[in-house]
């Protein structure tokens, strides 16, 4: 196993919490032992199975032109040089979760943080922080979408105004993130796909987002998901599905502080609700479209 001094725990409000230090750590590939590089490929090949046919088309053929395999970790190094030619995206190397100010000022300049080490193999189902699997495997391909990319940068412009407008701006703004980057569906000309990075990488629940009956699938809609709680510790309750990236940009074209004033107004709403102005989709999965009688 790799390692490093990486994490420290301190005493907060929160519990005992890691810190981990904000600053940008090259890869240390020769350092990844057998193990990691097997953690990395059986966690690859079972996603990868799982993912043709529930993974939006842009994602698994951005994954394929990068040259991610299962045979071996990936090194920063050559997937920057890919997308230095394609979306001029840099990754960083970082020991795990930022502070969001940082978080948010490395993507308004276009640089996404990547965790360096790798999970231990007893948590190949289920890791609470985000690893290299989560951010590379999940984050990554989809910055090589020009569309995508831009939307990304503009998130972390926003996370930048937000910070400064206090706490409410940023729940309001989270939620954002968690609802597309983290979570979201997209529909397809032949069904819901999956592009969330939370989603991508989890096996649970690639198959839980499209093909149980129990969540919701509501259209995107900005204010919505500004107001919408989120549960970090189970599979989502809601999810939004957006209609193609443009719409995602687009969303983030406004000034978002008139909506947080507005925001502000109204009471948050539960992870599980469904209001009857909600765009709701049926449940679908590769094989196309299920009728309400089939769910
Ligand atoms: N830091 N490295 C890293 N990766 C994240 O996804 C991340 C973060 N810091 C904060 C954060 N995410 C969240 O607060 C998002 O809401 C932005
Ligand atoms: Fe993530």
């Amino acid at each position: 196993m790799a390692v490093a001094a990486r994490v420290e725990h301190q005493m907060t409000d929160k519990g005992y919490v890691p810190v981990y230090t904000t600053r940008i750590v090259e890869q240390p590939w020769d350092d990844y032992s057998a193990t990691d590089h097997e953690v990395w490929a059986q966690l690859f090949r079972r996603q990868r199975d799982i993912l043709v046919g529930r993974a939006c088309d842009e994602f698994l053929t951005a994954q394929d032109a990068m040259g991610m395999t299962a045979e071996r970790i990936p090194r920063f190094t050559e997937l920057n040089e890919m997308l230095q030619r394609t979306t001029g995206w840099t990754l960083i190397g970082v020991e795990g979760l930022l502070p969001e100010l940082d978080f948010f000022d490395h993507l308004a300049n276009r640089r996404f943080p990547v965790t360096w080490w790798i999970r231990r193999p007893d948590q190949i189902d289920y890791i609470s922080e985000p690893d290299l699997f989560h951010d590379l495997f999940g984050h990554v391909p989809l910055l090589m979408n020009p569309v995508f990319a831009d939307y990304m940068q503009a998130y972390g412009a926003g996370g930048v105004k937000a910070h400064a407008l206090g706490p409410d701006a940023l729940v309001n703004l989270t939620r954002l993130y968690w609802y597309t980057v983290e979570f979201g569906l997209i529909r397809q000309h032949d069904g819901l796909r999956i592009f969330g990075a939370g989603i991508l990488s989890s096996k649970g629940e690639s198959i839980h987002c499209l093909e149980s009956a129990a969540p919701n699938r509501i259209g995107f809609d900005l204010k919505r998901i500004m107001r919408t709680r989120y549960r970090i510790d189970t599979f989502q309750k809601t999810y939004f599905v957006i209609e193609n990236f443009e719409q995602l940009f687009d969303a983030t074209r406004p000034d978002f502080a008139p909506y947080y004033t507005e925001l502000a107004e109204q009471p948050a709403l539960p992870a599980s609700s469904v209001l009857d102005s909600d765009k709701v989709y049926q449940r679908g999965n590769g094989e196309g479209w299920l009728s309400d009688g089939d769910v």
